[in-house]
């Protein structure tokens, strides 16, 4: 079975995630099958991207697929893993990539979301962001793709709490451009996607490229980026990392000592 499905009509392409079994969790597998239908989508010249799941899809994605997080001792989010190469190849994808999101979106699923460049959420789609809750160091470049877009406090509220918010929620908080009835949801997507197609893809393109390097302009010295490893390494080699994990695998609440 596809783990993602693929279609361009008139110039816009749309990638439909398609592991229902496992709530479109975001396996390795799922995830290099999204990159290649992104290459697909670029070779073919489209002019928007559109990025959901199945149409009435209680779970958007459940995130990162847990099973895979990398053992005790190994970072689970570095550069060259499948989410972060995916989060680049959205970010670095010529055409404009719209989230059209249904359901509910969860941990590097927000991420991935959170990197496109339009979010157009059905009334009832929910988003939870949600290393704290499973133990897991969250990598620099992601926290900053998640905050991008949001306050400060707004984006602590998501980030220490891990729970829900809602579409209406994430509105106010400037993550989606619009909110809309489920079946409104598709109509207002490729509407939107018309009104982009009928401008120059070269010059957005560009615009895309300019806000992104902008939007990553961030000093770091090499002294607090090793600080920040060093922390994350430390939550990686703990206890915690390992009883976030197994909780989910148990299907209990996690019990974390903070070591
Ligand atoms: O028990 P079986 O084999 O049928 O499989 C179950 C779940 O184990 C599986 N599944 C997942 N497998 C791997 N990774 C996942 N993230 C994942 N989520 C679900 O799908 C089958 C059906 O799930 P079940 O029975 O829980 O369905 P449900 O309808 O009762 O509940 C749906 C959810 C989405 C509320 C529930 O599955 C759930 O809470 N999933 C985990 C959501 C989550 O915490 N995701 C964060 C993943 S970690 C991540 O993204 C980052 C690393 S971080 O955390 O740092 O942001």
């Amino acid at each position: 079975m596809d783990l993602v499905l693929e279609q361009i009509v008139d110039s816009v392409g749309t990638l439909t995630l398609n592991r229902p079994k496992a709530h479109n969790a975001l396996s390795g597998f799922l995830l290099d099958t999204l990159i290649a239908a992104l290459e697909r989508m670029k070779a073919a010249q489209v002019r928007a991207v559109v990025f959901r799941a199945q149409p009435g899809a209680k779970v958007f994605s459940a995130g990162h697929d847990i099973k895979e997080l990398a053992p005790v001792g190994r970072d689970p989010l570095t550069f060259l893993d499948p989410l972060s190469r995916t989060i680049r190849a959205i970010e670095e994808h010529p055409a404009p990539v719209i989230a059209m999101i249904e359901g509910s979106v969860w941990g590097g699923a927000c991420e991935l979301v959170m990197s496109s460049d339009l979010l157009i959420a059905s009334e009832d789609s929910t988003f939870a962001i949600t290393p704290a809750r499973l133990g897991v160091p969250y990598n620099l470049s992601g926290v900053l793709n998640l905050s991008k877009s949001v306050s400060m406090p707004l984006i602590k509220e998501m980030m220490f709490t891990a729970q829900s918010v809602t579409a209406a929620w994430a509105k106010d908080a400037g993550i989606v451009n619009y909110v809309v009835p489920t079946n409104r949801l598709e109509s207002v997507t490729y509407e939107l996607c018309a009104r982009i197609c009928q401008n120059s893809p070269t010059v957005i393109a560009i615009l895309k490229e300019e806000l992104r390097v902008l939007s990553e302009a961030h000093p770091l010295n090499p002294k607090a980026f090793e600080r920040i490893q060093s922390l994350r390494r430390a939550i990686y080699n703990s206890e915690d990392y390992q009883e976030g994990i197994r909780a989910f695998i148990e299907k209990r609440p996690p019990v974390f000592k903070g070591k």
